[in-house]
C-alpha cells in the first residue's frame, strides 16, 4: 500500500453536492443505489472521476440516465466523466454478514450497523470518500419489518410505511452537508429511552438512546450525561444543538468507543450502558465523558470538519479538550478537578509518552501514513488535547472562547486545517503571547517527541534573588529542531510552606503568588527578586505543558511540596517523584528495593491527612505505572521494573497495615449508590486499602482480610465494591481468588460487559511465577472467549500484551509467540483491532537482552507472513525500520 503525504493534498476534480441513497438491507446481499449530483471543480484540471470502493460488487453506472463503462483498479473505480456537472447513479451490492472488520455496513446481534470513519463509506458504495467532499444526504431504508423494526439514519425522519412481503421503509433527510465518514445507518430490533428538551432559544429537541431490549434501565446515566453536555456547551461556548432529533444507538460489536455520526451517534455498549450493579465508578465517569465527547463533535468535527485525515487532531484534540473541561466542571470542587487532571496526566504518561518515543512516534498533525486507522492515537487525541490546552493557558479562558467564536464565524460548514484553527485563535487575540509567536507555537503540531525540560535554581542570599534556569531539548524531533513554546505555570514555596510573592526582574510583576513563564529558547533564566529565604520551586503546575521535567529537587524539597504546595496537582506530582526516584534507584542498581522510613511516613501522612480528599489520597498513594518508569530508562528490563514495583507494594502493604485498616473502615459509603465524585473517591480509597490489606494478609498467611474481601465479592451492592474486592484477591494471588472468580463469572455470565471485566482483570494481574501467563493461555480456550468481538479480544489480549509488561515480557519469549499468533489470527478477522494489538512491540528496541532479540525475532516472523493487512503491515514495518 502506498504512503500518503500531507503535502500532496489536492482538492478533488469533482464535488458531490447531494446523495440519494437507497439501501435494500439483507445480511447476505444488500443492494445499494446511489444517485449523486456531481459538480465539476473548475479549480482542478479535468480528468477521470475516480471513486473509492472496497469489497463491493458493482452492478451498473449511469451518467445523466445513460449507462457508461467503468474500470475497476484495485479499490478504485475509474469512470470517464464529462467536463461539466452531471447526475451519477451507481448500483452495487455488499455483504454485511461477512464484514468482520466492522468497517462499513455490518451485522451485530441480528441488526445492521455502520462505521464509516475514517474510510468505511467506500465499503458501502462507490464514492469520493474523503472528508473535504461534503454532501446533503437523503436515505431510503427498506428491510424486513419483523427483524428490523427500527430503521434509522442521519437527520430527520421524512416518511415511513409498510411494503409488500413483510417489509417496511423509512426515509431520512439530513439538511447539513457532511463528509461521508459521518454517514450512519441502523436497522435493528431496539427500544429507546426518550426525552424532550427545550434549549435556550426555545427550540424543542427529541433525544433518544436506543439499545437492545433489556438494556433500557442502563441508559439513564447516558441520557443525563447528554442533557448535561447540551447545557454545558451552550453555557461555555454558546454552541447549541442544531438538530430536531439527536439519537444515540448502542451496539456490542464496535471497533472504537463511539462515533459522532451527524444526529445518529453509534456507541460501543461499553461506552454507553451503566448500572450500579454492573458498572464501576470509573465506567460511569467514562460514559459521561464519551457521551459528551461525541455530542461536542457536533460542532468541533461535524459543523467544522477536517480537510484531510492529517488534520484529525483538529477535531479530536479539540474535542478531547472540550470533554475534559466538561468533566472537570461536572466534578465540581477544586480537589475533584485536580483529581481529573491527575488521571489525565497519568494516562498521558502511560500511553502517549511511550508512543512519542517509540517506533510509531508521529506529530500531532502527522506528515504521512499508510493506513489512517493507525493514527487514531494517544498522540492525536491526548497530546492533541494538551496542545489545545496550551492555547487556553496562553490566552486565558475568555481569550480562548473568543478564538473559538472566530473559528466558527470563519469556518462553519467548511473542511479546514489545524493552521486555520491556530490562525483563528491568534487573530481573535492579536495582542497575545500566542499571536506574536504563532510560528513557534505551531511546532507543537509538526514536531514529534516529548520535550525534555531541565530546571535548576540558584538562591543568592546576599542579593535576595532566586534565579531559575530552564532548558529544553527534544531528541525525537530530529537534528536542528527548533525550541518549542512551553508555558511553565509556577510558584515559589518558602521553607515554612507558605507561597512566596513573585517579583520577576524586568517584568512589572507585583507579587502574585503564581505566574506562567514562557520557555521559548533552548535555555532561559528567570530571576526573582526580594526572595527572603531559599525557596522550593513548584514548576509545571497543573501539568501546564506535555513535557518530561527534570526538576533536580532533593527529597526534602519534594516533601515540602507534598505537604504545602498550593497546587494540588504538584502535591500529587511530588508523591510520584518520591516513589519514582526509589523505584529507579532499585532498577538501576540491581539491588532489592527497600522503602525508607521517611518515604513510608510521608505516605502515611498523606493517608491520614484530614485536609485531603479521599480521591486525591488514592491517586497520591498509587505508584507510578511500569510504562512511565520505563520511559525514564535508556535500556529497559521489564522484569526489574516489575520486581521493584511489586516490592514497593508489598512494603506499603505491611508498613502501613494499621493505616490501611483504618482507611478501609473509615471510607465505607453508606446509603444508596451515587456516582458522584465524592462517593467515588471514598470507594477508590477503600478499594486501594482493601487491595493492600489482602496483599499484606497473603504475605502474613492471615485469613481475615481475604475472607472479608471474598464476602464483599458475594455481598456488595454495587460493581465498584464488588470488583474492587475481586481485584484485591486476584492481584494478591490470594487463596480465595479462584473461588471468587468462579463465583463472579457465574453471577454475571449473561452480561457481556461484566464478563469483559472478568477477562480483563485476569489479563492485567501482576505476574507471579508465570501463573498469569498460564492463565491467559487457558483463557484463550475459554468458551466465552472470541476474537470476533473487539471488546472481548481487547479485554484479554490488549490487556495482557500491551498493558501488562511484567507478565508479557518473558525470558522464554512465550509472550511474544502468543502475541504473534494472536495478531495474525485477529488480523484475518479485524485488521483495526489486530493493529492495536500489534503495537505491544512499539518499544522493543529499548528492551534489555534477552527480551530485545526475542522481540525482534517475533516481529520479523510476523512481518514475513504474506497475508497481513495494511493496518498491521504498517505497524510491523515501522517497528522494524
Ligand atoms: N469515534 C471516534 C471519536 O469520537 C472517532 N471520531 O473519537
Ligand atoms: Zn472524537
Amino acid at each position: 500500500a502506498p504512503v500518503i503525504h500531507r503535502l500532496d493534498y489536492q482538492a478533488p476534480t469533482y464535488w458531490i453536492a447531494t446523495v440519494d441513497l437507497t439501501l435494500d438491507l439483507d445480511p447476505a446481499k444488500t443492494l445499494i443505489t446511489s444517485k449523486m449530483a456531481v459538480k465539476r471543480n473548475a479549480t482542478q484540471a479535468h480528468g477521470a472521476l475516480v471513486l473509492h470502493g472496497e469489497e463491493l460488487t458493482p452492478l451498473r453506472v449511469m451518467i445523466d440516465g445513460e449507462p457508461v463503462s467503468f474500470r475497476q483498479d484495485g479499490n478504485l473505480l475509474h469512470i470517464d466523466a464529462p467536463d461539466r456537472d452531471f447526475e451519477l447513479v451507481i448500483r452495487n451490492t455488499c455483504c454485511p454478514e461477512k464484514n468482520t472488520a466492522l468497517s462499513g455496513l455490518y451485522t451485530s446481534g441480528g441488526g445492521f450497523f455502520t462505521q464509516c470513519e475514517a474510510e468505511g463509506f467506500r465499503r458501502i458504495t462507490y464514492f469520493l470518500d474523503r472528508p473535504d467532499v461534503m454532501a446533503v444526504y437523503t436515505v431510503l431504508l427498506r428491510a424486513d419489518k419483523a427483524k428490523y423494526p427500527i430503521l434509522l439514519s442521519n437527520g430527520n425522519l421524512v416518511e415511513q410505511g409498510d411494503l409488500d412481503g413483510g417489509k417496511h421503509f423509512a426515509k431520512w433527510h439530513d439538511p447539513f452537508p457532511k463528509p461521508s465518514y459521518l454517514f450512519a445507518v441502523v436497522a435493528a430490533d431496539l427500544v429507546a429511552r426518550e426525552q424532550r428538551v427545550v434549549t435556550r432559544s426555545g427550540k424543542e429537541h427529541l433525544l433518544q438512546v436506543y439499545v437492545r431490549r433489556g438494556d433500557l434501565d442502563k441508559t439513564e446515566h447516558a441520557m443525563n450525561s447528554l442533557i448535561a453536555s447540551m447545557i454545558w456547551d451552550e453555557a461555555r461556548f454558546k454552541l447549541p444543538l442544531d438538530l430536531e432529533r439527536f439519537m444515540i444507538v448502542g451496539v456490542s460489536d464496535f471497533n472504537m468507543g463511539a462515533m459522532e455520526n451527524k444526529g445518529l451517534n453509534i456507541f460501543n455498549t461499553s461506552a454507553l450502558l451503566c448500572s450500579p450493579a454492573t458498572q464501576t465508578d470509573a465506567d460511569f465517569q467514562r460514559v459521561e465523558a464519551i457521551v459528551a465527547h461525541e455530542y461536542f463533535h457536533n460542532w468541533t468535527g461535524n459543523r467544522v470538519t477536517c480537510r484531510d485525515w492529517f488534520q484529525l487532531s483538529l477535531k479530536e484534540g479539540l474535542t478531547v479538550f472540550r470533554d475534559r473541561e466538561f468533566s472537570m466542571d461536572m466534578a465540581g470542587s477544586p480537589s475533584a478537578r485536580a483529581v481529573q487532571r491527575i488521571q489525565q496526566v497519568r494516562n498521558l504518561r502511560t500511553m502517549q509518552f511511550p508512543e512519542d518515543a517509540g517506533t510509531m512516534a508521529h506529530s500531532v498533525r502527522p506528515d504521512s501514513y499508510t493506513e489512517i486507522n493507525n493514527f487514531y492515537t494517544a498522540t492525536v487525541y491526548e497530546k492533541g488535547a494538551e496542545v489545545v490546552g496550551l492555547y487556553q493557558t496562553l490566552l486565558g479562558r475568555e481569550g480562548f472562547a473568543q478564538g473559538m467564536a472566530l473559528y466558527f464565524e470563519r469556518h462553519d460548514g467548511q473542511a479546514v486545517t489545524c493552521d486555520d484553527f491556530a490562525q483563528a485563535m491568534a487573530d481573535a487575540n492579536p495582542d497575545s503571547a500566542l499571536a506574536s509567536r504563532l510560528d513557534a507555537f505551531k511546532r507543537w503540531y509538526s514536531q514529534p517527541g516529548t520535550p525534555q525540560v531541565t530546571a535548576r535554581g540558584h538562591y543568592d542570599a546576599a542579593a535576595q534573588t532566586y534565579t531559575l534556569t530552564l532548558t529544553q531539548r527534544n531528541p525525537k524531533a530530529g537534528e536542528g529542531a527548533a525550541p518549542q513554546l512551553i508555558p511553565v505555570r509556577m510558584g515559589l514555596v518558602g521553607a515554612e510552606g507558605h507561597a512566596l510573592p513573585l517579583n520577576l526582574a524586568g517584568q512589572a510583576s507585583v507579587g502574585a503568588l503564581e505566574t506562567v513563564l514562557l520557555l521559548e529558547q533552548a535555555e532561559q533564566s528567570f530571576t526573582f527578586t526580594e526572595v527572603s529565604s531559599q525557596p522550593v520551586p513548584s514548576l509545571l503546575r497543573g501539568f501546564s505543558a506535555p513535557v518530561l521535567l527534570d526538576d533536580g529537587l532533593t527529597d526534602a524539597e519534594r516533601l515540602t511540596l507534598l505537604r504545602h504546595d498550593a497546587d494540588a496537582f504538584n502535591r500529587w506530582e511530588a508523591s510520584q517523584r518520591l516513589a519514582l526516584r526509589r523505584l529507579l534507584d532499585a532498577v538501576q542498581s540491581g539491588q532489592a528495593l527497600e522503602l525508607d522510613i521517611g518515604f513510608l511516613d510521608a505516605m502515611r501522612a498523606v493517608l491520614r491527612d484530614p485536609q485531603l480528599d479521599p480521591a486525591f489520597k488514592a491517586e497520591a498513594l498509587r505508584l507510578p505505572e511500569a510504562a512511565y518508569i520505563a520511559e525514564q530508562l535508556p535500556v529497559v528490563d521489564p522484569q526489574a521494573i516489575h520486581n521493584a514495583v511489586e516490592a514497593a507494594w508489598d512494603q506499603l502493604a505491611l508498613a502501613l497495615r494499621d493505616d490501611w485498616a483504618w482507611a478501609f473502615e473509615a471510607h465505607q459509603v453508606e446509603g444508596g449508590y451515587r456516582p458522584t465524585a465524592e462517593d467515588a473517591g471514598r470507594r477508590a480509597l477503600a478499594n486501594l486499602a482493601l487491595a493492600l490489606l489482602v496483599r499484606g494478609s497473603a504475605m502474613l498467611a492471615d485469613p481475615v482480610w481475604p475472607g472479608k474481601a471474598y464476602q464483599q465479592v458475594k455481598d456488595a451492592t454495587n460493581m465498584t465494591e464488588r470488583f474492587g474486592a475481586l481485584s484485591a484477591l486476584v492481584q494478591a494471588h490470594a487463596g480465595l481468588a479462584d473461588a471468587a472468580l468462579t463465583h463472579f463469572h457465574e453471577q454475571f455470565a449473561h452480561d457481556a460487559l461484566v464478563v469483559d471485566k472478568w477477562f480483563m482483570l485476569q489479563a492485567r494481574t501482576a505476574e507471579r511465577d508465570g501463573k498469569v501467563f498460564e492463565r491467559v493461555k487457558k483463557l484463550l480456550q475459554h468458551p466465552d472467549f472470541t476474537l470476533k468481538n473487539p471488546n472481548r479480544a481487547r479485554s484479554l489480549l490488549v490487556q495482557f500484551c500491551n498493558l501488562n509488561p511484567g507478565a508479557f515480557h518473558r525470558t522464554d519469549a512465550g509472550g511474544y509467540v502468543l502475541w504473534a499468533d494472536q495478531v495474525a489470527a485477529l488480523d484475518a478477522i479485524n485488521p483495526q483491532v489486530a493493529a492495536r494489538l500489534a503495537r505491544a512491540m512499539d518499544r522493543w528496541s529499548t528492551l534489555a537482552e534477552p527480551f530485545r532479540s526475542a522481540a525482534q525475532e517475533a516481529l520479523k516472523r510476523l512481518s514475513e507472513r504474506p497475508t497481513l493487512s495494511n493496518d498491521v503491515r504498517e505497524i510491523v514495518t515501522k517497528a522494524l525500520e
